[in-house]
């Protein structure tokens, strides 16, 4: 398959300005016709220019242009697409007819036209248009759509207003892979908002039949996200609908269609019963994140999909920013960054490394990654501290008045923040080039009475980047007097050299630094600090993020150590994290964080950061032997603790409520361990809510216990496809390292594991493969479980395929056992007969 690269842009031949569509619904023979108006570009000086349309698996009936049929034997087909010559083409601009026959039960990736469920929808973002009709599937292409839709289903959805049954009218110009339309025997919940200046919209939330009762909470998420989008950036909603539709087969999360969002039902649907506190804070999140590309992604688009990230870091930073407001920022920080780490740091680190705009891909579905999604939100949070609140808005204003209905780039993106602030971006520009975590040293002076901090930054090789530049890292830093009180107002260096040094002002005594505060920067932090340093700043930092980094960096300290069997439980960290646990003035969702350790995947990521291969059983029991120590310590305050997070009264999802059952299901793993799963077992029995209900089944397999709680859970829920796959998920994660293995084994020939449901799938493979000790099985079965199931999905599904491959992108970190089994299953998989491009590319790229 080709390299398609950033550096070969070039604009259409023809510009479209309206497309028709008309659809014959039928499961396996669906008739689609276009009409559709091209436009000469006049930019295009190089005619004359044949018209090339994308479109795969499409069996064309009829083509004309402007009336008249096009002989057969002069249209050239291929696998991609098809070609008219040019001397049947008139150059000044033409309408195209054509109609075409497509297949959706067939459809088994999840792109274009498929069938779920028995009802039809549709998925197009990249590049799933062309899987409809022949069409420019390229998003600079922007047009606007009727679409009429012929079928025996109750409801006809496409985008934009609605006309009348089955027929719709998007008045705003939009590229292909922002088209919707769905079929089925669906029941609305409705509501409607009423925008800023007066227009009244009305909001649908389509679903199945049952499940209407598990709404509300989308349509509140909804309506308060369109009440954000006024507020914080001017945005008003611009169609008379608003439309979601909640899908079981959906390769991701959701999509941001015109008008039309598509959801995976898991994102969509809830109720006490069935969805957990985090489950309604991630549909909050992505309800959030799909409305707000209203107009950061649909409104203004990308010119083509190397600037993934201008709408999509941009909606990241708006969703995240949301989310902060109606809960904590604080606490959503430490989230946000655990994830950023976890996820996007360690592609970052590893073959899979690009920048957050990449210059080349093959298959772009393989770049909707952690590092244009949450480090592209990285660089807005950086570029908005920098020029701060006042021009950011100023630089949004802009953006917006400037490029509305315009399809953009990041050159486009940095211009409105240079022209609003007068700044020069120039070298901040780096970070969408550069790809790779950027490590910011410090080292600290104090002489004279003065205080200095000495700052320098690199940035590690990357595959096709051996050389990089200086970046510019915004780094927050306060200073802490001996008492913990601020010993000077907070700064804001900013750091653009490889090394440069700040004088931070006369002082009695030597301050201690609190660096970084709110992780100010996508970079890793090296500061030689001393334990006794983090616990001080554990109890004293104003600063949440930085205060919950300390405790954390403490931890990962000793437990690196321990893994590496150089060390032991440090007496002091129980004192603090006991001082901590039990400090009612502050937020328990904070102490559930400061609580909880870092995970088996961080402490891997600190040994591979000293030059040392990590040994997944060694950490994992390391960890458990520092956790075992908590509960000891904490033994008498944990019952109270456990009792007093005990939220009263009928079960609310709000941030409070979700934060005590944070810190209560922490206190009840410490506790399980202690208690041979007694209070567990009894939460089990009592919980009438999700969150209670799985976080004590949880707690007691992470114990080796709790088969008659997962038993009696999986007859309560049997028939909850998105309650079924917790049970999947939960077995394979908590899973024990030997166990691990045997479980899953059994789960994967369990009658419920209908692989060919992402969900399902996922549930399963992708737990297993992020539970280190279980799945790093010295004797590489784990690996080969991974590859098996990777091969068989992607005959049927590449997309879903091709991420999950991506679970093998750390080999390089193990020792070399580990690395020769794991390439050769990465080697089986590639050596797969008909491999898909997806899978091919990610799995090549590993390999390296
Ligand atoms: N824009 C979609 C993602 C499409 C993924 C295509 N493989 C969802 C989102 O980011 O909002
Ligand atoms: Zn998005």
């Amino acid at each position: 398959a080709p390299t398609i690269r950033l550096s070969d842009y070039q604009e259409p031949a023809f510009w479209v300005d309206t497309v028709k569509l008309s659809f014959d619904l039928d499961p396996t023979a669906t008739r689609v016709t276009s009409k559709i108006t091209f436009r000469a570009n006049d930019t295009r000086t190089d005619g004359p220019h044949d018209l090339k349309l994308d479109g795969r698996n499409l069996k064309l009936i009829t083509a004309s242009i402007n009336g008249n049929a096009i002989p057969a034997d002069s249209i050239l087909q291929d696998a991609e697409g098809l070609t008219i010559p040019s001397d049947l083409v008139p150059q000044d601009g033409f309408t195209w007819v054509a109609e075409v026959e497509i297949n959706p039960s067939a459809n088994t990736a999840l792109e274009g036209l498929y069938m779920s469920n028995g009802m039809y929808c549709t998925q197009c973002e990249a590049q799933g248009f062309r899987k409809i009709t022949f069409y420019p599937d390229r998003p600079d292409v922007m047009a606007t759509f009727d679409v009429e839709i012929k079928g025996d289903a109750p409801v006809l959805l496409s985008n934009g207003n609605k006309l009348a049954h089955g027929m719709w009218h998007d008045p705003w110009p939009k590229p292909a892979y922002l088209f919707a339309l769905v079929a089925g025997d669906l029941k609305s919940y409705d509501d409607t908002f009423t925008t800023a200046s007066g227009r009244h919209v009305d909001l649908q939330i389509f679903v199945r039949d049952g499940d209407q009762d598990k709404c509300a909470y989308a349509m509140d998420a909804l309506k308060r996200s369109m009440k954000w989008d006024e507020q914080v950036y001017g945005r008003e909603y611009d169609l008379d609908l608003f439309m979601i539709v909640a899908v079981d087969d959906f390769n991701m999360g959701a999509m941001e269609n015109k008008g039309l969002n598509i959801f995976n039902s898991k994102y969509v649907l809830a109720s006490p019963e069935t969805a957990t506190d985090v489950d309604f804070e991630r549909i909050e999140g992505i309800i959030a994140h799909e409305y707000f590309h209203n107009w950061t992604g649909n409104r203004i688009t990308c010119r083509d999909w190397f600037q993934l990230c201008l709408k999509e870091g941009l909606t990241v930073f708006r969703d995240q920013t949301f989310t902060g407001d109606m809960r904590s920022h604080g606490v959503k920080r430490i989230d946000d960054v655990l994830q950023l780490r976890g996820r996007q740091f360690r592609e970052d680190a590893g073959p899979l490394a690009h920048p957050v705009r990449p210059e080349e891909y093959i298959e772009i579905n393989n770049f909707y990654t952690a590092t244009v999604y949450e480090k592209g939100a990285e660089v807005i949070g950086m570029l908005k501290l920098l020029v701060g609140d006042e021009n950011y808005r100023k630089a949004l204003d802009l953006y917006f008045d400037r490029h509305d209905g315009q399809a953009c780039t990041i050159e486009h993106w940095i211009a409105v923040f240079e022209d609003a602030t007068g700044r020069d971006l120039a070298q901040f520009k780096r970070w969408y080039s550069q790809a790779g975590t950027p490590t910011l040293s410090v080292r600290e002076e104090f002489a004279n009475g003065r205080y200095t901090l000495h700052l320098s930054q690199s940035t590690p090789p990357t595959p096709g980047q051996p050389d990089k530049l200086p970046l510019v890292i915004p780094v927050r830093v306060g200073l802490l007097a001996g008492d913990g009180s601020e010993a000077a107002p907070e700064q804001l260096l900013e750091l653009t050299q490889s090394e440069q040094s700040f004088d931070l002002g006369a002082f009695d005594e030597k301050p201690v630094p609190s660096i970084l505060r709110g992780f100010s920067a996508p970079v890793i932090l090296k500061h030689d600090v001393d334990n006794a340093t983090r616990a001080f700043l554990f109890a004293h930092d104003s600063d949440p993020f930085n205060k919950w980094e300390a405790g954390s960096a403490y931890a990962s300290d000793m437990l690196v150590k321990m893994a590496l069997n150089d060390g032991a439980i440090d007496a002091a960290y129980l004192d603090a994290i006991h001082a901590v646990a039990l400090d009612d003035a502050l937020d328990p969702a904070f102490r559930a964080f400061a609580v909880g350790l870092p995970s088996e995947e961080e402490i891997t990521s600190a040994i591979v950061a000293l030059g040392e291969k990590p040994d997944p059983d060694a950490i994992y029991t390391a960890r458990n032997a520092l956790s075992l120590a908590m509960a000891e310590k904490m033994a008498d305050d944990l019952p109270n603790l456990y009792t007093a997070m005990q939220v009263d009264g009928p079960y609310s999802p709000d941030a409070e409520a979700a934060g005590k059952r944070a810190l209560a299901s922490t206190a009840l793993g410490l506790l399980t361990k202690l208690d041979g799963g007694k209070t567990a077992a009894k939460q089990f029995d009592n919980a009438d809510n999700m969150t209670l209900q799985i976080s004590a089944l949880a707690a007691l397999i992470r114990a080796g216990a709790g088969e008659t709680q997962s038993a009696a859970f999986y007859d309560q829920w049997k028939s909850d496809n998105i309650v079924l796959d917790k049970w999947f998920a939960i077995q394979a994660s908590c899973a024990t390292p030997d166990a691990g293995l045997d479980i899953v084994q059994k789960l994967a020939t369990h009658p419920d594991f209908n692989w060919k449901n992402p969900n399902r799938f996922r549930s399963l493979i992708g737990p297993f493969a992020m539970n280190p000790a279980a799945f790093h099985r010295i004797d590489g079965k784990g690996y080969q479980f991974l590859a098996d199931w990777l091969i068989k999905l992607d005959a049927i599904n590449p997309q879903t395929t091709a991420r999950m491959a991506g679970l093998f992108e750390t080999w390089k970190r193990y020792d070399k056992k580990r690395q020769t089994l794991i390439t050769g299953q990465l080697r089986r998989i590639a050596d797969t007969k008909n491999l898909s491009k997806d899978t091919s590319e990610i799995v090549g790229k590993i390999l390296g």
